[in-house]
């Protein structure tokens, strides 16, 4: 693999969602849980509001924030206007893996250019890169926002094509969702899965040409510089 651009996932590729835990402490002494079912939820609402059509598109933000309303209540949980203020900050200071930045700086040294290709709308991109510190290490951060429909929608690969002015075969993307390798393979993309909780593959008829445990092998991968 020699990939000239290598496009990332965020969530959950990049920044571990488990993280957001830590800013829903005083919700509930269970915040894994919370965060389980909000983050389930969260993606639920992208993938029906995607397929209700465009008139019903909302962006990642506002989904979030419904997706807690929903989540909260479904586990009985009383919580204050300043505790849901906390619980969605997590979003805007989600902690990367620790492998990222160095994986990072080796394919920046390889000559690579670094995207993000995200569900998340830019709001919440920029301040998760801005809180991580990892601003500078992405030429390029895309928001399905620009085209008002989620992953795994081919029109949101294609984007990333069309912005990148790449053809597809000399990219590489690279998600930790199943269903976001599945989309992006089935799209035409080379594809990368980061199988960080060692799940079963997603039986959605296509394969992922590679796949990793972390990003920590990524660069090693890759060993032929760009042409
Ligand atoms: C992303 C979420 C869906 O697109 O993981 O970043």
């Amino acid at each position: 693999m020699n990939p000239s651009a290598v496009l990332f996932d965020a969530y959950g590729t990049l920044f571990d969602v488990n993280s957001v835990a830590q800013a829903c402490a005083a919700i509930t002494p269970a915040p894994e849980a919370l965060v389980a079912l909000w983050r389930a939820k969260q993606l639920e609402y992208s993938f029906l509001r995607s397929l209700m059509g465009l008139s019903a598109y909302a962006d990642f933000w506002t989904i979030t924030v419904d997706a807690l309303d929903f989540a909260t209540e479904k586990l009985g949980l009383r919580i204050s206007s300043a505790d849901r203020d906390r619980a969605l900050q997590g979003w805007l200071e989600v902690r990367p893996y620790p492998e990222v930045p160095s994986t990072l700086d080796v394919l920046a040294g390889q000559g690579r250019r670094c995207a993000i290709l995200s569900n998340g709308s830019p709001y919440m991109l920029h301040a998760a890169l801005a809180s991580a510190g990892l601003a500078r290490r992405f030429q390029t951060v895309l928001s399905v926002d620009a085209i008002r429909t989620f992953k795994p929608h081919p029109r949101v690969y294609q984007m990333a094509v069309d912005a990148l002015a790449t053809p597809p075969g000399e990219l590489l993307f690279i998600s930790s969702n199943g269903w976001d390798a599945a989309g992006a393979r089935a799209f035409g993309l080379p594809v990368a899965w980061v199988n960080r909780t060692r799940a079963p593959v997603e039986r959605l008829g296509v394969s992922p040409d590679v796949i990793l445990a972390d990003l920590s092998t990524l660069p090693a991968l890759l060993t032929a510089k760009p042409r």
